[in-house]
């Protein structure tokens, strides 16, 4: 029989008791440690409620199937609203990343056709691998200037210069020249904000931004000052490209980015178009920076598996004569490799959707309305969902076992991740090149675990070193 919803268990009765014993814990810093625990302890699904946001917890991917079932037309997932609040603060539009409904859905659709179709990739491509090829000479720079042989460092700030150059060439058809020794410092600005942005969002999920302003709290200055470094950077990038483009007689030869492709498509506002491409930019670095980051510290612990994947990548190229469109679709485990990255050391603790119709879970009926959230930290590391769930083994995605609802690292249906095209081709070829000029390894006994910065991170620095083959 059905239990209704009142019976799920957890603790939901006492939001703001529960917030004080989140913050005892460290519960900014945990969240996802917590969520893993609270499923120790109740079983795949709980209710619980922190703050101001109620929700029902899963961490099943049968369950998770349910759940994106009844999304509806219009999936939405929890409003951020720290974000939202700055928008409304400084009279920005929203962007498809915070939009909803009916407008979501039609900026979504023209997004999709010119950053994540499949007809786009091999536009992107030959602009990635160019960076790639940047970011590979100026390694083999650093590596003979240190005088031996190798290079050893924290590489997030060069992952980070990679990402965003990556993803600025992509949308903007340029590159800012982030590769070289003397950037812009606007550039490195932009980079700084986008770390304080995520930093200083984490509180304002459990303590509204609205009661943090009125009383002209710390973390909302912060707030604001990260995002005014972050749009007035886009600002800059967006009118450059505008004014070059109002300047142009005949039709460009080369793919001009995506900025130019939705501007002369003209089916969005510029005002639309502004902002989602303000949030692409935003979205494109900490995210696949921290990933790649991630998948170097795996590979440096796992030196067979570093030589197998290299061996793919020599093979693939070989193959495919540099093709790199080609090349692309012949190394599964360099893709198995980023599944199990992101399988281990997601970016987004969970998934979460208001659902659209009624639905059960566990023999619990759901009514619509209910924000329901998907443990991915928590189901990666379940082993009733992954055999040996701690060990990191890319071949696990090449096997015929079940991935039913199990490669969840960007999402799902029509509200998953826009830039997934994009960062999916960017770190493939950056771990192309980097196997076939690099060996990975690192220093013994720094174990590495996550933190919650609204994003997960690294919770201490990874320093690898690099060799040259
Ligand atoms: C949304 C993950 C890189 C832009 C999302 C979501 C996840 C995610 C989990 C929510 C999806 C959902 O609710 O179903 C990741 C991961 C990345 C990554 C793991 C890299 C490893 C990027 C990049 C960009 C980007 C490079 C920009 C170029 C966005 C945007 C949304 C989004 C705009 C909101 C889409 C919408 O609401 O319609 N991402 N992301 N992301 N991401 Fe990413
Ligand atoms: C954070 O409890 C934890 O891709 C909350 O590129 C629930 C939640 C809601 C939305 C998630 C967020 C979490 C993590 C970061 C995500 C975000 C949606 C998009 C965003 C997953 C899980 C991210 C990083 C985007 C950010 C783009 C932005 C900077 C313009």
């Amino acid at each position: 029989v059905t239990m209704p919803f009142s019976e799920i268990p957890g603790l939901w009765k006492n939001g703001v008791a529960n917030l004080y014993n989140f913050w005892k814990l460290d519960g900014f810093k945990n969240l996802h440690r917590i969520m893993v625990q609270n499923f120790n302890t109740f079983g795949p699904i709980y209710r619980e409620k922190i703050g101001y946001y109620d929700s029902v917890n899963i961490i099943n991917p049968e369950d998770a199937a349910i759940l994106f079932k009844a999304e509806g037309h219009h999936p939405k997932r929890l409003t951020v609203e720290a974000w939202t609040s700055y928008r409304d603060y400084r009279n920005r539009k929203y962007g498809v990343l915070l939009k909803n409904g009916e407008d979501w859905r039609s900026n979504r659709v023209i997004l999709n056709k010119e950053v994540i179709s499949p007809k786009v990739l091999e536009n992107f491509v030959p602009l990635l691998e160019e960076v790639g090829e940047d970011f590979v000479a100026r390694v083999h720079k650093k590596i003979q200037r240190s005088g031996q042989n190798k290079w050893t460092t924290d590489l997030s700030q060069e992952l980070f210069k990679y990402a965003l150059e990556s993803v600025s060439s992509v949308l903007y058809g340029e590159r800012l020249g982030l590769m070289l020794d003397y950037i812009d410092p606007e550039a490195q600005h932009f980079i700084d904000c986008i770390t304080l942005m995520f930093k200083t969002t984490s509180p304002m999920l459990y303590i509204p931004p609205r009661l943090l302003r009125h009383i002209g709290a710390k973390v909302w200055r912060n707030h604001v000052e990260a995002w005014d470094g972050i749009f007035n950077q886009a600002d800059r990038c967006i009118q450059n490209i505008y004014r070059k483009l109002r300047q142009e007689t005949d039709s460009p030869k080369k793919y001009p980015g995506v900025l130019a492709s939705l501007l002369m498509l003209d089916k969005l506002s510029i005002e639309d178009i502004k902002a989602s491409v303000t949030e692409l930019m935003a979205g494109g670095v900490d995210t696949t920076s921290i990933t790649l980051l991630w998948t170097l510290y795996e590979l440096a612990r796992h030196p067979n598996l570093q030589e197998e994947l290299r061996a793919e990548v020599a093979a693939a190229r070989a193959e495919s004569q540099g093709d790199m469109m080609e090349m692309l679709k012949r190394i599964p485990l360099v893709k198995g490799a980023l599944k199990e990255t992101l399988r281990l050391h997601p970016v987004a603790v969970s998934l979460q959707r208001y659902i659209a119709e009624d639905i059960i879970i566990q023999n619990y009926h759901i009514p619509a309305g209910t924000l329901v959230q998907l443990g991915l930290y928590a189901m990666g590391r379940d082993p009733k969902v992954f055999f040996r769930p701690e060990q990191y083994q890319p071949s696990r995605w090449l096997r015929t076992e079940t991935h039913y609802f199990r490669s969840l690292g960007f999402g799902f249906g029509p509200r998953q991740c826009l830039g997934r095209r994009i960062a999916e081709a960017e770190m493939q070829i950056f771990l192309i090149h980097m196997l076939e000029n690099f060996r990975v390894e690192k220093q013994r006994h720094v174990e590495a675990q996550s933190t919650f910065e609204l994003i997960l991170l690294p919770d201490k620095p990874l320093i690898l070193t690099l060799k040259p083959l």
